[in-house]
């Protein structure tokens, strides 16, 4: 029988982001993904592409958890976008009730486009909730900041320094800060694995490209494929990178505004 994954997560229109590359994903490792959906993230094409932030409404994401968690025999909790104060404390409930012997990978989402938060205490709340509850968190280097309470990353050390507040602050198992390669000069693809005991970079290839809409979201579900697959976060983490390499040599735009990676057929365990 299939493995089931459910994403906790909103709805990216454009497609590049969001559930649809979290259950494009686990399509492509032959996992069964489900999604309780939390937003609705719409695009304007006539103001420069500017996010529109439609929540769903408390209630009915209750409903669709209630759905999950009581009528399926999930395996692993992924977690994306979740807009308000009210839903991450909601998400936060169920995953104490029904997912604390799950993995759970938490993407702490918190900008849509440019560098504005969803709402100002969206790190606090975050950290203060959802965090005790992550097997792995996939922050980038903007997210692990705000998590940590630091001022932006400017080096290899701060970004260990970070790690160790998160964990210390938020209590995960581990977590993996995306894209602390471009802190070094020259600029690489590393990313930071931390698992309280040891550093670990993980490096990749680097792929010279603006069209990343939706990588993100996409690393995040290939590490919640892989550990439900059996793999360990650190492992996981690794063969997740390998995996988005190959979907960013292979990117595409979209439109004028944005460009996202592709979707390759296969991926190595
Ligand atoms: O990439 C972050 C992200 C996550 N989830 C949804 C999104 C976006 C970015 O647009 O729309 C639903």
């Amino acid at each position: 029988m299939q493995k089931k994954i459910v994403t906790i997560a909103g709805s990216d229109t454009s497609g590049g982001a969001g559930i649809e590359a979290d259950l494009r994903t686990y399509a492509k490792h032959n996992l069964y993904g489900t999604a309780a959906l939390t937003v609705i993230v719409t695009m304007d094409y006539h103001n420069n592409w500017a996010h529109g932030v439609h929540p769903v409404p408390v209630e009915t994401i209750k409903a669709q958890l209630d759905t999950v968690f009581f009528g399926l025999d999930i395996d692993t909790v992924k977690t994306g976008m979740l807009p308000t104060p009210e839903i991450i404390d909601l998400v936060a409930d169920y995953l104490d009730k029904y997912a604390k012997e799950k993995p759970v990978v938490i993407d702490p989402v918190m900008v849509c486009k440019g560098d504005k938060p969803l709402f100002p205490e969206h790190a606090d709340r975050i950290r203060q909730t959802l965090i005790r509850y992550a097997t792995i968190i996939t922050p980038n280097l903007f997210e692990a900041a705000q998590l940590a309470q630091m001022k932006p990353l400017s080096s290899l050390e701060e970004a260990r320094q970070t790690a160790q507040q998160i964990m210390d602050k938020g209590g995960c198992e581990s977590l993996v800060i995306k894209g602390v390669g471009l802190l070094m000069n020259p600029k690489t693809a590393a990313d930071l694995f931390y698992d309280g005991k040891e550093f670990t970079l993980i490096e990749g290839r680097y792929i010279p490209t603006q069209n990343t809409h939706g990588l993100g979201c996409t690393f995040a579900s290939h590490v919640a494929s892989f550990i439900t697959k059996g793999l360990s976060p650190k492992a996981a983490c690794f063969a997740a990178k390998e995996a988005i390499t190959k979907g960013l040599e292979n990117n595409f735009k979209l439109n004028k505004f944005v460009g996202t990676l592709s979707f390759p057929d296969s991926f190595q365990d």
